[in-house]
């Protein structure tokens, strides 16, 4: 009779599905070199497509048998992005709503499984700094909020910005404006839009604020209600179809330029999963967004949203403690979220759910030879590998750890 030996009986059988992202064929970073990386797939979205047409079979099937072609798997959408219509919810948004469950049902025809998406208006992700130096001259991605106050109320200079800053926030940025040269503050002007689709192209000050005003009239509350009613669209079509939703947390998890942010905190993420109470509706837990905030507990939430979480992505952050609101992107294992924690609760739900649940590690930094290279910002080939390799030996002595241990 073959009798269980502690090994056996502490090794989980599901682990974490490793991911990376890849922009697709005008991707730097070859499917190879993900390959080499040790990910078993990639996450990646039709590009080329305008947001709110349709993803149509043919074109996801060429996507998907690239990716195979090249020995990996294509199972998780990001993003099927949302358009602003949607969000506002005018103009043409119930085109884009039918256009949107139109594309559920080719890319489940097609045999994909989770569909990540946000609900951020105008930006999706920023910072103001895409090469902060890292003592060994690598570089990472940061958020300084002085230097983001500088942007809005000087650069932009956005109808209204005065007065949502106080006094002291003014006068710090003007201070900080002066000390910029005219380089520094053209780069500052870039990065923050680089969360705008087609930011490469670059965008006027007047465009930007063109954007901005769709949502003169949407507060928060409003924009809640259009996510919910988007939830109410989707989620039903999404479920019948094996489909599962994943939207992605505000990154950074706060309003900026006057524009509300509804998934930024555990009553918001908690309020996403009660609007339609069905698996179908989950999330993409990005740890690096929602540990931005002091107030996420990412452990406790992860382990509270258990069923919900069909999509991880791995980062961490180091918040300026003397400057609420600023964080550089620190190493995957270092910063202010506990990961080993955050894996640990991981393979409790997949051993609950009895299924792996597939996990990227979320931007790397820029370092070694992909110094001299481009990329887009934070998925840089190297760094990433380096995230992965090390996510990955987290979670093998976490499943073995303990058992080794308790057998000296
Ligand atoms: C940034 C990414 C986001 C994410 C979207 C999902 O690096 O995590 O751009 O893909 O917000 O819709």
């Amino acid at each position: 009779m073959h009798t269980t030996t502690p090994l056996e009986q502490k090794q989980p059988m599901f682990r974490l599905d490793q991911m990376m992202r890849w922009y697709g064929p005008h991707d730097t970073v070859p499917l190879e070199a993900i390959r080499q990386a040790g990910a078993a797939g990639v996450v990646t979205a039709l590009h080329h497509i305008p947001v709110g047409d349709v993803w149509r079979v043919d074109e996801i099937e060429k996507r998907k048998n690239t990716i195979e072609a090249a020995g990996m798997r294509w199972s998780v959408i990001e993003s099927l992005p949302v358009h602003e219509d949607i969000k506002t919810r005018s103009g043409n948004w119930q085109r884009y709503v039918d256009n949107y469950r139109v594309s559920l049902q080719n890319v489940a025809a097609c045999g994909l499984k989770v569909v990540t998406y946000n609900f951020m208006p105008v930006l999706d992700w920023v910072r103001t700094d895409i090469a902060y130096q890292l003592p060994g001259g690598a570089e990472a991605l940061r958020f300084e909020r002085d230097l983001f106050t500088v942007f809005d109320l000087f650069l932009l200079k956005r109808p209204g910005a005065r007065g949502e800053y106080s006094e002291t926030e003014y006068k710090v940025a003007a201070a900080r404006l002066e000390s910029m040269s005219p380089d520094e503050q053209q780069r500052l002007f870039t990065t923050a839009m680089l969360g705008l689709p087609g930011a490469t192209e670059g965008f006027t000050a007047e465009q930007v604020l063109g954007l901005l005003e769709q949502y003169r009239d949407i507060d928060a509350s409003t924009l809640r209600a259009n996510l919910g009613a988007f939830l109410a669209d989707v989620v039903p079509t999404a479920a019948s179809l094996g489909l599962r939703m994943a939207i992605h947390p505000d990154d950074p998890p706060f309003p900026l330029l006057g524009l509300p942010r509804v998934v930024s905190t555990a009553d918001d993420l908690r309020a996403i999963a009660r609007e339609v109470p069905d698996e179908a509706n989950g999330f993409c837990f990005c740890t690096g967004s929602l540990g931005a905030r002091t107030d996420n507990d990412l452990p406790a939430l992860l382990a509270e949203l258990g069923s919900r979480v069909h999509f991880l992505h791995l980062r961490n952050t180091k918040r300026d403690t003397t400057h609420a609101g600023s964080f550089y992107e620190a190493d995957h294992l270092d910063g202010d979220t506990d990961m080993a924690a955050i894996v640990e609760v991981a393979l409790d739900i997949m051993r609950d759910r009895g299924e792996s649940i597939p996990m990227r590690p979320d931007h790397g930094h820029r370092m070694l030879d992909d110094l001299s290279k481009s990329a887009y910002p934070g998925y840089s080939a190297i760094g990433r590998l380096k995230a992965l390799a090390e996510l990955r030996g987290l979670e093998e002595g976490l499943v073995f750890g303990a058992t080794s241990r308790a057998r000296t």
